[in-house]
C-alpha cells in the first residue's frame, strides 16, 4: 500500500486547484456579464437588481409586466435601493409605480406579498390620498414618493 494513498492525496489536491481556478474564471465571468446587462438600463443593489425595460404602463400593466419576466415591481426597502430605482427614473426622465400600494386598507401601505412596508420616502406631505382616489405609489426624478390614481403611465422598473 505505502505510497498509494500519497498519490490518491496528490490527485485530490490537483482536482481541488483545478476547481478553484474554474471557480476563479467564472466569477470573472459572471461579473462582467453582470456589469453588460446592466449597462445601461440597471442597477444593482446587494443581490438584488433594478431594471426597466424603458415601457410604460399603468400599474396593473406595469405589475404583470414585471411578473412575466420572472420579477415583480419595483419596492425600495432601503435607502440604498431606493436610490437605486431613482438613478434609473432620472436617466429616463420618467416617473415609475413602485410595488406599494393602500388597495386593501386606506393609508396602510402594503408590499405585493402583503407585509407592511419598513421604509418609506414621502414627498412633503404625502400620503395625501388625494381626491379619495390615490392608492398607487410613484416615486418622483428625485426619490421622494407620491401616492397616486394608479392609472397613470409610469415608466416599468421591475426588481429580480
Ligand atoms: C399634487 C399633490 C399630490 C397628488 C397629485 C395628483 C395630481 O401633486 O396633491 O399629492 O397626488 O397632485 O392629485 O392628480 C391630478 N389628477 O391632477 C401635483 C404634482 C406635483
Ligand atoms: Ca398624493
Amino acid at each position: 500500500k505505502g505510497d498509494h494513498g500519497g498519490k490518491e492525496l496528490q490527485g485530490l489536491q490537483s482536482e481541488v486547484a483545478a476547481l478553484r481556478k474554474q471557480l476563479d474564471d467564472l466569477a470573472v465571468t459572471v461579473t462582467k456579464n453582470q456589469n453588460a446587462h446592466l449597462f445601461p438600463n440597471g442597477r444593482s443593489v446587494g443581490r438584488k437588481i433594478f431594471k426597466t425595460d424603458g415601457s410604460q404602463g399603468n400599474f396593473e400593466a406595469s405589475k404583470a409586466t414585471c411578473f412575466q419576466a420572472g420579477g415583480q415591481l419595483a419596492s425600495p426597502r432601503n435607502s440604498s435601493e431606493n436610490t437605486a430605482i431613482q438613478q434609473i427614473i432620472a436617466r429616463h426622465n420618467k416617473a415609475a409605480y413602485l410595488g406599494i400600494n393602500d388597495m386593501q386598507s386606506e393609508g396602510t401601505f402594503t408590499y405585493l406579498c402583503g407585509d407592511a412596508i419598513v421604509y418609506m420616502n414621502w414627498a412633503n406631505e404625502e400620503p395625501n390620498n388625494a381626491g379619495g382616489k390615490e392608492d398607487c405609489v410613484e416615486m418622483y426624478l428625485d426619490g421622494k414618493w407620491n401616492d397616486r390614481s394608479c392609472t397613470e403611465r409610469r415608466l416599468i422598473v421591475c426588481e429580480f
